[in-house]
């Protein structure tokens, strides 16, 4: 007899950098592995990028059962925090305990469950009676992951301490990895901040799970997956499974105007320049990359975005970027607003260098697609981040550059754009890292993982 097909339902989170990690996962399963996906979207979003893209990922895979998720209505003003992605992540939290009659009610028996780290301390537990596989897939680095996992007990001996200044040595996770203080997420120097009690609660759920899937790749963190699967970094935390890098869905490219302006360009002659899609710099920084951009004597294609949530973003480009830049740069570059398809401008062979903020997704495209990275990271996990670029030789990262630091004027940023785009060896790293990336892309979770990956989608069945 035929096996019965796993069914397998993934819970993401709130924001772009969460939810595109589980639409690859969920096409991957889909087309691969010969998965049932049951894909689970809450009635609101934060963001329009998010509504959008839910849209045409259910409509590029007709087979995905769609559940929505009704949340409960949330009091925001009694939570510390006024970031809306992190709300959203605790509205979600708080109606976790709908989640096991809504699953329950499926015509199709669930079989396993996929939940975002930002949801593992609500949904672990509110899942334990279902008696089904609960893996969590974390959406950052296996670095960042090491700092989610040790963190609560950094946490608790700060708290014990008479110390006021925490962290202030940096958290020392052991003797190969210490994360300085500078580094840290900035929410996570208020031990009381919301994002900050998550972090912990959801570090502590992590080893309650059946095991972490983590979108990253071997060439470029090898040591450190080691160290989670050797139980040197905590304890009893379950299997740590790299299923990346994950690879973006045809769904995604959307239009490509920036596209055809491209083509007209010299290989590797293009910086392309964005910060995700929920990080907006100063107008006074943005003022600053812009004459760094015209310095650098390079064409480039830059994303800006001037507000968090894209719902709220209303001046133009001339507005921000000021329309003298726009002259200026008339014949040299493209700077835009709208959502691009950034797998298609990485992918792009006159694209040479990648100013990147560091998310996640971000890293991940940049070496599928071997391109050299400027590491400007902005917030959250992504200075986290930008060592592993830099130690992994994919790119260059200035510590000093980004959250407590001063204004970056434009000489200076302008100097490491063409230390970027003229620098060889980055270049013979960033394709040796694509070449590494691409064959573990084509077997899915490819090489030993593979087996990993699919040993445990035949326990689901
Ligand atoms: Br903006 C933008 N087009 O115009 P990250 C982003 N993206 O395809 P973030 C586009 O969104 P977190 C655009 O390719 C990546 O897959 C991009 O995720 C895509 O950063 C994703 O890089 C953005 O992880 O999320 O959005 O800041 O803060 O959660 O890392």
């Amino acid at each position: 007899d035929p096996k019965p097909q796993p069914h397998v339902a993934l819970l993401p989170s709130s924001g772009m950098g969460h939810l595109t990690p589980f639409f690859r996962l969920a096409a991957l399963l889909t087309t691969k592995y010969n998965c049932r996906v049951t894909f689970i979207t809450t009635s609101q979003t934060v963001s329009l990028a998010e509504s959008n893209s839910i849209a045409s990922f259910l409509s590029a895979f007709p087979e995905i059962i769609p559940i929505n998720f009704n949340l409960l209505p949330f009091d925001s003003t009694t939570a510390n925090s006024t970031d809306p992605f992190f709300l959203q992540f605790e509205a979600i939290s708080r109606s976790a305990h709908l989640i096991a009659p809504l699953l329950a009610s499926s015509s199709l028996p669930v079989s396993a469950l996929i939940i975002d780290v930002t949801l593992a301390a609500s949904f672990v537990p509110a899942t334990a009676d279902l008696h089904l596989p609960r893996y969590i897939l974390f959406t950052s680095s296996a670095k960042m992951l090491s700092l989610c996992a040790y963190f609560p007990a950094a946490a608790a001996v700060s708290e014990s301490s008479e110390d006021s200044d925490i962290f202030r040595d940096g958290i020392c996770i052991n003797d190969s990895l210490v994360i300085p203080k500078s580094w840290l997420p900035l929410p996570l120097l208020d031990l009381t901040n919301l994002f900050t009690t998550q972090f912990i609660a959801n570090g502590e759920k992590l080893l309650h799970s059946d095991g972490i899937l983590i979108s990253t790749l071997d060439d470029l963190e090898r040591d450190t997956l080691g160290e989670l699967n050797a139980g040197k970094i905590v304890n009893g935390l379950p299997p740590v499974i790299p299923i990346g890098p994950l690879t973006p869905c045809d769904f995604e490219r959307g239009n490509g105007t920036q596209l055809s302006w491209l083509d007209d360009q010299a290989e590797n002659s293009v910086v392309y320049i964005s910060f995700g899609s929920r990080t907006s710099l100063p107008r006074n920084q943005i003022r600053e990359l812009g004459d760094g951009l015209l310095k650098s004597g390079h064409k480039f294609l830059w994303v800006i975005k001037d507000m968090k949530v894209d719902k709220d973003d209303e001046d133009g480009v001339e507005e921000i970027v000021g329309y003298e830049f726009i002259e200026k740069a008339k014949d040299y570059g493209l700077v835009v607003k709208t959502w691009v398809d950034q797998f298609g401008i990485l992918s792009h062979p006159a694209v040479g260098g990648f100013v990147t903020h560091c998310g996640w997704n971000s890293v991940t495209e940049a070496a599928l697609c071997g391109v050299p990275m400027l590491a400007w990271p902005q917030g959250g996990d992504q200075r986290v981040n930008a060592k592993v670029i830099e130690s992994g030789g994919m790119g260059l990262w200035v510590e000093s550059w980004g959250w407590g630091g001063e204004l970056v004027k434009g000489n200076e940023i302008g100097m490491k754009i063409k230390e970027l785009m003229e620098d060889e060896g980055l270049r013979v790293r960033a394709a040796h890292v694509k070449k590494e990336a691409r064959k573990v892309g084509k077997h899915v979770g490819g090489g030993a993982h593979k087996l990993g990956f699919l040993e445990i989608i035949e326990g689901w069945k």
